[in-house]
């Protein structure tokens, strides 16, 4: 093998590893979730892995991010520590927000991860907020606002986008299209399900991209951070994705047709590097070590978080402004 074809598997194989983090905490959060150890609503990202591990390395030390109830996934790629996480989700004293924010509300700023949220397309306006104040405190922050298809039908973001590109704010609007919102096809909401295509109407550059190939998606991502940073304003990026979920942990999925999530399943991002892995010529067992290494990995956070300490309810007034 000649160096750079050495430098390509290197590459793939640390691109494997990040998906694979997102899959598998995932995966072992669903089982604490189903198991008890883990309460409430709790939305997964499973199939969509590409978006954040391929969009939150273009982004700079001072740019903030922002994104919605499906954001473990987001969170984990801005680099918050796996057993923080855990211990959050599990109500536990040593979570991020000491058991406050649980799966749908958590937030670390000092990882540039501003935060998820509940309430659907709110971040956007938030990401707004943080883009006009970059243009105040002298940093070149570029903000990125992250919702799905349904968001996009959401007053808050027609206001969000307006407002950025009257001011020619730097913000990346980036739509996870994965087709539903809750139990509702996005066909059945709109007249044009080209959803990039309203950027036109607000002034700014709009694009379609593969959300499930991690290539295309930092490319796309990378331009257009650069040119939101070098003062050509807001851009929206429509990435085309699946859930190959429920919406929640517990949705029966009765509104899927039949089959439909067959193809999904083939071109989801862990399969798609797990096979161009394999056509490059990584053996099995290296790409299994891998899979057994980051399994451990985080397995162990979650046991740790689990024995941690559960918040004490008498600290539940701290942090609030009243
Ligand atoms: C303002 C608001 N309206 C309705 C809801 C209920 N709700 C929660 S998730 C969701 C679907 C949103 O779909 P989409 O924006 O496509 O994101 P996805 O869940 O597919 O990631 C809805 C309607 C809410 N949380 N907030």
């Amino acid at each position: 093998m000649v160096k750079s074809e050495r430098w390509m598997s290197q590459d793939k194989l640390d691109d494997f590893r990040s998906l694979l983090r997102l899959r598998i905490f995932e995966e072992i959060v669903r089982e604490q979730r189903l198991e008890g150890s883990i309460v409430g609503s709790v939305h997964l990202g499973i199939g969509q892995e590409a978006l954040p591990v391929g969009t939150i390395p273009v982004l700079g030390p001072d740019d903030a991010v922002f994104v919605t109830y499906r954001g473990h996934g987001w969170a984990l790629a801005c680099g918050v520590p796996a057993e923080a996480m855990f211990a959050e989700l599990m109500g536990r004293a040593t979570g991020i927000n000491g058991g406050r924010g649980g799966s749908a509300y958590f937030s670390a700023p000092a990882y540039r991860f501003y935060g998820e949220n509940s309430i659907v397309g709110a971040g956007a306006p938030h990401a707004v907020g943080a883009a006009l104040a970059g243009t105040y405190d002298g940093t070149d922050r570029v903000a990125l606002a992250v919702f799905g298809d349904g968001a996009m039908n959401q007053g808050a973001v027609h206001e969000a986008m307006n407002f950025a590109s009257a001011r020619g704010l730097p913000v990346l609007f980036l739509c996870e299209n994965n087709y539903w919102s809750e139990m509702t096809p996005i066909v059945e909401t709109v007249k044009d399900a080209e959803l990039h295509k309203r950027a036109r109407a607000y002034g700014m550059p709009g694009r379609r991209i593969d959300g499930n190939d991690l290539t295309e998606v930092r490319e796309a991502m990378g331009e257009a951070a650069t040119a939101a940073r070098a003062g050509g304003g807001p851009q929206l990026i429509e990435a085309m994705t699946a859930r190959i979920v429920g919406h929640y942990i517990g949705d029966v999925e009765h509104y899927r047709r039949p089959g439909e999530l067959d193809a999904a399943r083939e071109s989801e991002p862990v399969v798609r590097v797990r096979k161009a892995l394999l056509a490059a010529g990584t053996d099995l067992d290296t790409i299994s070590a891998l899979e057994a290494e980051v399994r451990a990995e985080l397995e162990g956070a979650a046991s740790r978080a689990l024995e941690a300490k559960p918040a004490d309810p008498t600290s539940a007034r701290e942090h609030l402004y009243v």
